[in-house]
């Protein structure tokens, strides 16, 4: 079960890599004003791939500043809607035409499959700035009659504007680099925001190159500045600082709560994308040749590195043992190896302390009792690597069923029929980020689909995501959404405007 050596890199990517790694602000690239570099690591080796700049308090002080100037003044603010419109499907259509490049940069980056990130991660990022062009041009305001009781006879024309938040702070993780980003750029841009990107110190490659694809495409000077650097600095002070007037977060719930409380200082406006422990639910009625691949690709996918994951399997008694063994039998099969080898169908988890993470979670679920009907061992060696894990006998009080591990590692258990037990069990977490449901039962779907308590419902699929649909948390998965027209709400305010005639 060797690990196959990946081709070499390609030409772009190599010339990409080759010069020093920079932060971008007011459209030029600086190093850390401290000097200091940090390095990135390839997760399927171990080795380091490049060395980047680590930003910290006084880079974001300046690209704040830059980014409040961009704000202001210049290009950016007089730009209209259509010519916004325009430059959003550019930077669309500019990273479809460096598809094959970020996807492997990514994949360097991240560890994922390369044909993942070129399949997914970077379709989807084009993707959500070509939906955002189009909003540019349809947002807009309202009129309203209203009828002042203390001043009688006197009329008035009252509309509403949607006015662009202002300076916007981003913080992103490092399981969909590039997507995350993209996800977080493209409508706080559509909305005449600009933007301080700080990038997970784990993979900041493909935003930085998604920084230069910006610059290509025309983007003026400090709309969007980009500090690579670590969360408890650069982050830290980001969050913090007094010139934004919003923070957008992706990342763990323990670091959102104190994304809220730095924010809290002076009340900036906050929307949070955080954790997930999500029910993945297969009553007996259901299709099991699509349920069981479903519920191991709602798992597996992104090496469970997905907030979304359905970490949560639960059967109805009676098709238990069938599934549970089908998904350890995929479970089994799936080839691990590094995201650049054409036949990996899982890569390594992204860091060293992922792994350390994720197999900590399968000590204390050993220790709770849990049976592993699949996986269960780290891959010795260089990378990080982790098999994917399907775990039985588990209770739902147990911590590995209760708190997110965020790794290839399910817990299963069965129930005994479709009632409010059920409903229960979906809703005994203190997440809410997401849900599976497969059944062919209409009714049994909706009465559910209702009643869990969760920002996104899949029924007869799973981790399935479109530009156009809003995602995000009930409970502690988070405040506000992505995506869709409601991503919108996150980087607008609305003025009132009241007219004596
Ligand atoms: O997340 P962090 P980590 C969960 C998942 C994972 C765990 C730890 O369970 O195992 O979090 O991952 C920045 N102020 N998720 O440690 O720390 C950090 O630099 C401001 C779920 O990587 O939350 C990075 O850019 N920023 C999740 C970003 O926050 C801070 C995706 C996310 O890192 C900061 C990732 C601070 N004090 C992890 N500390 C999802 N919902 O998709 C860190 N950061």
């Amino acid at each position: 079960n060797a690990v196959m050596q990946p081709p070499a890199l390609t030409e772009s990517v190599t010339r990409f890599l080759s010069s020093a790694k920079k932060i971008l602000i007011g459209g030029e690239w600086y190093a850390a004003a401290s000097g200091k570099t940090f390095p990135v690591y390839n997760p399927a080796t171990g080795t380091v791939i490049a060395q980047v700049a680590e930003g910290d308090k006084e880079d974001i002080e300046r690209a704040v500043k830059a980014a409040r100037l961009a704000f202001e003044s210049g290009s950016w603010p007089s730009m209209t809607p259509s010519e916004r419109g325009k430059l959003l499907w550019r930077i669309g259509d500019l990273i479809l035409e460096h598809l094959d490049e970020l996807a492997e940069l990514e994949s360097l980056d991240n560890g994922k499959p390369y044909t993942v990130a070129k399949a997914a991660d970077v379709p989807l990022a084009a993707d959500i700035f070509h939906y955002m062009a189009g909003w540019t041009t349809k947002r807009h305001g309202i009129t309203i009659p209203i009828s002042v009781i203390n001043t009688p006879g006197v009329q008035y024309h009252a509309y509403t504007r949607p006015e662009p938040v202002g300076v916007v702070g981003q913080i992103i993780p490092w399981n969909f680099p590039l997507l995350m980003a993209a996800w977080k750029l493209a409508p706080a841009l559509a909305t005449g925001c600009t933007v301080v990107l700080k990038v997970a110190e784990e993979t900041p490659l493909s935003a930085l190159r998604l920084g230069e694809l910006l610059m290509q495409a025309g983007l003026p000077k400090g709309v969007v500045n980009i500090v690579t650097g670590f969360g408890e600095t650069a982050g830290a002070a980001l969050a913090a600082h007094p010139g934004v007037d919003k923070v957008a977060f992706t990342g763990s719930t323990e670091v959102g709560k104190l994304i809220v409380k730095a924010a809290a200082n002076d009340l900036k406006k906050v929307s949070l994308e955080l954790g997930g422990k999500s029910p993945n639910i297969i009553l007996k009625d259901a299709n099991l040749e699509t349920a069981i691949p479903g519920a191991a690709n709602a798992i597996f996918f992104n090496h469970g590195q997905c907030c979304s994951a359905g970490s949560r399997l639960y059967v109805e008694q009676g098709i238990f043992d069938q599934v549970v063994e089908g998904v350890a039998n995929i479970a089994k099969a799936i080839k691990l190896g590094p995201g650049l080898s054409p036949d990996t169908e899982m890569g390594p988890v992204v860091s060293i302390a992922q792994r350390d993470r994720v197999c900590s979670y399968l000590d204390i679920g050993e220790r709770e009792g849990a049976r592993m009907l699949a996986g269960g061992k780290v891959r010795t060696g260089s990378g990080y690597f982790v098999e994917p894990t399907v775990l039985v006998d588990t209770r739902n009080d147990m911590k590995v069923v209760q708190e997110e591990i965020f790794g290839p590692v399910v817990t299963a258990m069965s129930f005994k029929e479709f009632n409010s037990d059920l409903v229960n069990l979906a809703n005994n977490s203190v997440y809410g980020l997401a849900a599976g449901i497969w059944t062919n039962d209409l009714s049994k779907a909706h009465t559910l689909a209702a009643q869990i308590k969760a920002g996104t419902v899949w029924v007869n699929c799973y981790n399935v995501f479109d530009a156009a649909l809003p995602f995000g948390g009930y409970k502690q998965s988070g405040w506000g959404r992505e995506m869709g027209e409601a991503v919108l709400e996150n980087y607008t305010q609305t003025k009132a405007v009241t007219i004596r005639l």
